[in-house]
């Protein structure tokens, strides 16, 4: 292993409230990016969390009549369940209510502070909870009864309150020197643009600490004041490799991050305030901020009272975690927004898994198991026919791997796809049980290419549908240690006479209708 290891983020979620399918997809994504990455050999470290502090914690809490520190418990744990429901592989997961954590925002001020960047003033303006986000009055849009609202729909309060201040308009012109100097900092393009946009508008200072409530890191030598939380969030990436110990091994390997993914509501911390702190304290920055779209419920925009919250844990128990998985990779382009639809996931599952990958593999397998006794035939000499389907699934394969180079989640799954419809294709056109009648030899071959094209397609798809490809690979005899990408080509071929378990069917059929 000698490529760079990598090191993958996803946002750390707020648990105000029980994970939904927004959270899900996130973290699904994120894990697809994290096992290519290691089925191309990499070392991943992949990191997921939960961002416990702020004003809309402390307030939803207190709505609930419950202390803010169960709240951020009962739902972390929900999150860490999730992550676990979903077979993250995530290497660790950081609360923000950690001491190593409060370690870690601590020093990442006084860095900041130290080189000059942090002062204090008093801070007046419109400040929305549910963003955790001051706004200028432009950016605001009114309502009745003299109300004012952010960007987002979310009311916004006037705040006045002594404040530090963090010197963001020092960093203007680094920033633009960043994003040229590095034109993949920031995706996908149109991300890109808008933030080049809003910079060159001018940056004004951050206010980066809170006086009127306490849930939160508490700022060094500066009693009352605690943490913007963005600042307290931000640094978790640092947290999970070790941060302050720059001396430990995890940051030593690991930082900087290769890649943030966040949803496109939190693109300006990530790629404005998030690497200023970093130049700021005197830390290298991440490489690259990805930006995904938004999920919609039936086109709509998910909401506690249009009662359209999809619960992630109700879908894993129904359809299966692998299903969810590859639904959220396959149907939406990673980079835009998308739309969860039971039907969709049903359509998808069946025609994709069950039918295509699913079925090819039971109809080849029981073949070989009722007719090869159960050993992988010989390969004879190859058709131009045989030969094709099994470079399609190589070019297939690179056709994947480069889409995952640029996160295209969605491209990459279809590559697979398509070329199992050509090994179907191929299995249809080729007829091995008329061949069972007429060309033992040949019914041999066709079983033969069959199943190692099968097995070369299954590797990939152990980013994917991890559970599932592993199955498959297990029904093929593929010892653990030969499931790297390396080892989906013609060097790696099965070899005939090998003893294959009896098969299994991998894939349920969905329903389109839930039982009741
Ligand atoms: O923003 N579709 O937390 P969060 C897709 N704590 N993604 C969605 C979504 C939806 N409908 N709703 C939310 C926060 N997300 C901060 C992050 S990181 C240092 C701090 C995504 O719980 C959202 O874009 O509101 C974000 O990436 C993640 O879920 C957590 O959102």
């Amino acid at each position: 292993m000698t490529a760079k290891p990598f090191y993958v983020t996803t946002a750390i979620a707020y648990p105000n409230g029980a994970p939904h399918i927004g959270h899900a997809y996130e973290m699904i994504a994120t894990d697809v990016i994290a096992r290519f990455k290691r089925l191309e050999g990499r070392d991943v470290y992949f990191l997921t969390g939960t961002d416990e502090h702020g004003m809309k914690m402390a307030q939803t809490a207190a709505a609930m009549g419950m202390p803010v520190q169960e709240l951020a418990k009962r739902n972390s744990d929900q999150f860490r369940q999730l992550a676990a429901a979903l077979n993250l592989s995530n290497d660790d997961f950081v609360r923000t209510t950690e001491p190593r954590h409060h370690a870690a925002a601590q020093e990442i001020w006084r860095r900041m502070l130290a080189n000059g960047d942090i002062y204090q003033d008093a801070y007046e303006g419109w400040y929305s909870v549910r963003d955790e986000a001051y706004f200028d009055e432009g950016e605001l849009t009114s309502g009745p009864n003299g109300k004012k609202f952010a960007p987002s729909g979310a009311e916004v309060e006037w705040v006045i309150e002594p404040s530090y201040f963090f010197r963001l308009s020092a960093y203007q012109q680094k920033l633009i020197d960043l994003y040229e100097q590095h034109p993949d900092f920031i995706a996908p393009k149109e991300r890109r643009n808008e933030i080049m946009a809003f910079v060159k508008g001018g940056l004004k200072d951050l206010s980066i600490s809170r006086t009127t409530f306490d849930w939160g890191i508490p700022v060094p030598d500066a009693p009352g004041h605690v943490m913007y939380v963005w600042i307290d969030a931000l640094t978790n990436y640092l947290t999970g490799v070790g941060f302050p110990d720059t001396k430990d091994d995890k940051f030593d390997k690991y930082w900087p991050a290769d890649l943030h993914v966040i949803g496109k509501d939190i693109i300006r911390f990530h790629s404005v305030y998030w690497p200023a702190f970093l130049l700021s304290a005197g830390i290298d920055v991440a490489h690259r901020v990805f930006a995904h779209g938004f999920l919609t419920v039936d086109g709509q925009k998910m909401s506690k009272s249009l009662g359209n919250v999809i619960d992630p844990f109700a879908l894993i128990e129904e359809f299966g975690v692998d299903p969810v998985r590859y639904f959220f990779c396959r149907e939406v382009s990673f980079g835009q927004d998308g739309d969860y639809a039971r039907d969709k996931l049903v359509t998808r599952s069946n025609a994709d898994l069950a039918n295509n990958l699913g079925n090819l593999a039971q109809r080849s397998l029981s073949m070989i198991n009722k007719n090869c006794e159960g050993r992988v035939p010989e390969f004879g000499s190859p058709t131009d026919e045989d030969t094709a389907v099994l470079a399609a699934a190589d070019v297939a394969i690179a056709g994947c791997a480069n889409a995952m180079n640029e996160q295209a989640v969605h491209n990459a799954t279809a590559e697979i796809i398509s070329a199992l419809t050509a090994a179907n294709n191929y299995f249809a056109g080729q007829e091995p049980w008329a061949l069972k009648k007429t060309d033992l030899a040949r019914m041999g071959t066709v079983l033969a290419v069959t199943a190692e094209a099968i097995r070369r397609l299954a590797i990939p798809m152990l980013a994917f549908t991890p559970e599932s490809a592993g199955k498959i690979l297990d029904s093929l005899a593929v010892p653990a240690t030969d499931r790297l990408l390396a080892h989906a080509g013609a060097a790696n071929r099965m070899t005939p006479g090998t003893v294959l378990p009896t098969p299994q069917p991998i894939f349920a059929r969905l329903e389109r209708t839930k039982a009741v």
